[in-house]
C-alpha cells in the first residue's frame, strides 16, 4: 500500500516541512528526522531479490559472497529504513552489525561535509602519529574525551574493533613489563631476542578472554574470540587463559540464587587460571571481557560479576579491559555499557569502535607508552569520521536520543516478554538494556527460520549464538518502530 512512497524517498530529506504529514512523519522534527515509510515495503518473493541476485553473481566474479544478505540502495535508504535494490524497504533492527547511530541519510550529517574546512579534513587524510592537523588536538578534547568513560584521560585512536583490541593488548604488555623493568631501560638481551620473538624481549605472556567472547579476528583479537569455530579454523593461536562466562537462567528475577552460583563459579575459574598461568610462565597481563557478550549470543553478567572481576584483576596486578565496540554509543540506555556496572575503579582501558565511527581506545597515563613507535600506524584513526561523530554527538544531545532509547527499549522489552508469553514453545529468555536486545528460540532452526521469515515480512534482525535474536536498532528508533516490529514478530511466530 506504501510502495508509492519508493519513487519519492531518495529526495525526501530536502522536501519542505508540509509535506511530511502525508507520510505521517512527525513535522516538527522533519529537518532534523528523516523521511521514512509508514511501515516497511517488501516488493519481491524473494530476498535477495532479482537484482540483488544479479548483483552477488558480478560480484562473486572478484569476491566471495557467501556472507551477502542483499545489495542496500543507500541513496534511497531513510531513517530507520535501508532499502534495497529491488525496491524493499525493510525496518532495520540490526544496523550493519549494531554500527549505524542515526540511521541513513541524517539531514544532519548530510550536511556536515558542504563545510568546506570539514571537506578538505575528509580529503587530506593525514598519518595522525606524524602529521597531525592543527585542529586534532582540541577536535580529540572536545569530542573524544567529552565522552571518556568516567576516569579514563587518555585516548589513542584506530580503525576498527579487532585493531583497537589488538593495541589495546599491545598497551597491556607494554605496561606490565613496564611494571617490572622499572626504570631502566630496554637490556641488549631484549633488544636482540625480541627481534627472533624469543623472551625475554618477546615475553610469554598473555591475555585472559571468556568463552563464547568476540573481539575481532586479527591475529591476536582471534586469540580471545571463541564464538564460532569458523572464525577460527585452520588459523594458529596464542595458548593464552579461557574462562567460562556466566550462563544464566531467566526470567532473572526467579533465579537469582542459581545465577549467583554460575558468577561465583566464573569468578573461581578466572582466578584459578591466573594462578596456572603464573605457574606456566604465562601469566595473564590482561582480562578482556564484552559488558554484554554480542556475537556469543547477547550473553549478559551482573553488575556484581563485573565489580568482583575487576577486584580479581587488581589484587593479581592484571589489566581489565572492556571492549565495547558493540556496547558503547548508547544503545543500551548508557553511552557506555559498563556505566551500568558500578564499578569500584574505572575500567583499565575501554576499546571502540561501530557507533563511534572510527575506532579507538581510552586508558590512564599508565598504558600510554613512553617511548615513541611502539603504538602506531599509518592513519591511526581517522579524523574525517571524528567529524561525523562530532554530528553525531550533538544530535544525540538535541533530540534526546538517549531518552529515546530509554522509551523505545521499553515498550520493545516489554513487548518481547509478552511475545514469549504467548509462544513459550517457541521464545525464552528475553534479555539486554535499553534497545540492545535478544530474545531466544526453541533452537537454531527455529532461530533462522524467525530471522527470514521477519526479513520477508519487512524485519531485518540478525542472529547471534546459536539460538538467538538480537536487536541493534539506530538510536532513532522509536516506541511507533518497536510496534511495528512486534506486530510483525507476532505474526511470523503465529505463521509457524
Ligand atoms: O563476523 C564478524 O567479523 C563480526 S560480526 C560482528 C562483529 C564482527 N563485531 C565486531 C566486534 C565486536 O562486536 C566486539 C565486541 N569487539 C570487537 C569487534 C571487532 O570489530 P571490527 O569488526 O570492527 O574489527
Amino acid at each position: 500500500m506504501s510502495s508509492f512512497l519508493v519513487n519519492v524517498l531518495p529526495k525526501a530529506h530536502t522536501y519542505a516541512r508540509s509535506k511530511c504529514s502525508i507520510y505521517g512523519v512527525n513535522c516538527i522534527k522533519a529537518y532534523s528526522t528523516n523521511w521514512e515509510p509508514k511501515e516497511p515495503i517488501v516488493r519481491t518473493k524473494t530476498i535477495p531479490g532479482p537484482k540483488s541476485a544479479e548483483l552477488k553473481s558480478q560480484l562473486s566474479a572478484v569476491q566471495s559472497t557467501g556472507t551477502v544478505q542483499f545489495f542496500a540502495d543507500y541513496e534511497k535508504s531513510t531513517g530507520n529504513y535501508i532499502f534495497d535494490v529491488d525496491g524493499n524497504a525493510l525496518l532495520d533492527v540490526y544496523t550493519q552489525i549494531s554500527s549505524v547511530p542515526l540511521g541513513y541519510n541524517h539531514p544532519r550529517l548530510l550536511n556536515v561535509f558542504k563545510d568546506e574546512n570539514n571537506l578538505k579534513t575528509l580529503i587530506n587524510r593525514p598519518a595522525l602519529g606524524v602529521f597531525p592537523g592543527k585542529e586534532w588536538p582540541e577536535k580529540l578534547n572536545s569530542i573524544l574525551l567529552n565522552i571518556a568513560p568516567k576516569g579514563l584521560n587518555k585516548i589513542t585512536t584506530m580503525m576498527c574493533g579487532s585493531c583497537s583490541n589488538e593495541n589495546a593488548f599491545k598497551s597491556i604488555f607494554l605496561w606490565y613489563q613496564s611494571k617490572i623493568r622499572g626504570e631502566k631501560g630496554f637490556t641488549a638481551e631484549e633488544m636482540n631476542s625480541c627481534m627472533i620473538n624469543l623472551p625475554p624481549g618477546a615475553p610469554n605472556l598473555s591475555i585472559l578472554s571468556f568463552k563464547g567472547a568476540f573481539h575481532g579476528r586479527t591475529l591476536g583479537a582471534l586469540s580471545t574470540t571463541h564464538s564460532k569455530y569458523i572464525h577460527k579454523i585452520d588459523v594458529p593461536s596464542f595458548d593464552w587463559p579461557i574462562a567460562s562466562f556466566p550462563q544464566y537462567k531467566y526470567p532473572l528475577e526467579d533465579n537469582v540464587a542459581e545465577n549467583k552460583k554460575e558468577d561465583e563459579k566464573c569468578l573461581s575459574e578466572v582466578q584459578s587460571l591466573i594462578e596456572e598461568y603464573k605457574t606456566k610462565d604465562k601469566p595473564v597481563a590482561g582480562v578482556i571481557v564484552e559488558p554484554i557478550q554480542s556475537e556469543g549470543g547477547d550473553n549478559e553478567a551482573s553488575p556484581e560479576f563485573f565489580r568482583a572481576l575487576q577486584k580479581i584483576c587488581k589484587t593479581n596486578g592484571v589489566a581489565l579491559l572492556i571492549d565495547e565496540v558493540q556496547t558503547g554509543g548508547g544503545s543500551t540506555g548508557k553511552f557506555w555499557c559498563h556505566e551500568h556496572f558500578n564499578l569500584e575503579y574505572p575500567p583499565d582501558v575501554v576499546t571502540f569502535s561501530k557507533k563511534l565511527q572510527l575506532g579507538g581506545y581510552f586508558h590512564n597515563d599508565d598504558f600510554a607508552p613512553k617511548e615513541p613507535y611502539r603504538i602506531f600506524n599509518t592513519w591511526m584513526g581517522d579524523p574525517g569520521k571524528v567529524i561525523l561523530l562530532e554530528e553525531i554527538l550533538k544530535v544525540i544531545k538535541d533530540e534526546k536520543l538517549m531518552a529515546n532509547v530509554e522509551a523505545a527499549g521499553k515498550v520493545l522489552k516489554q513487548g518481547l516478554l509478552n511475545l514469549e508469553s504467548e509462544f513459550p514453545q517457541l521464545l525464552n529468555s528475553t534479555r539486554g538494556r535499553g534497545t540492545f536486545l535478544a530474545v531466544n528460540c526453541s533452537n537454531s532452526k527455529v532461530r533462522d527460520s524467525i530471522v527470514s521469515t521477519l526479513r520477508l515480512n519487512g524485519i531485518q534482525t540478525g542472529g547471534c549464538g546459536d539460538v538467538s535474536i538480537r536487536f541493534r536498532p539506530a538510536l532513532i528508533f522509536k516506541e511507533a518502530h518497536a510496534n511495528i516490529v512486534l506486530d510483525r514478530f507476532r505474526n511470523v511466530l503465529r505463521s509457524l
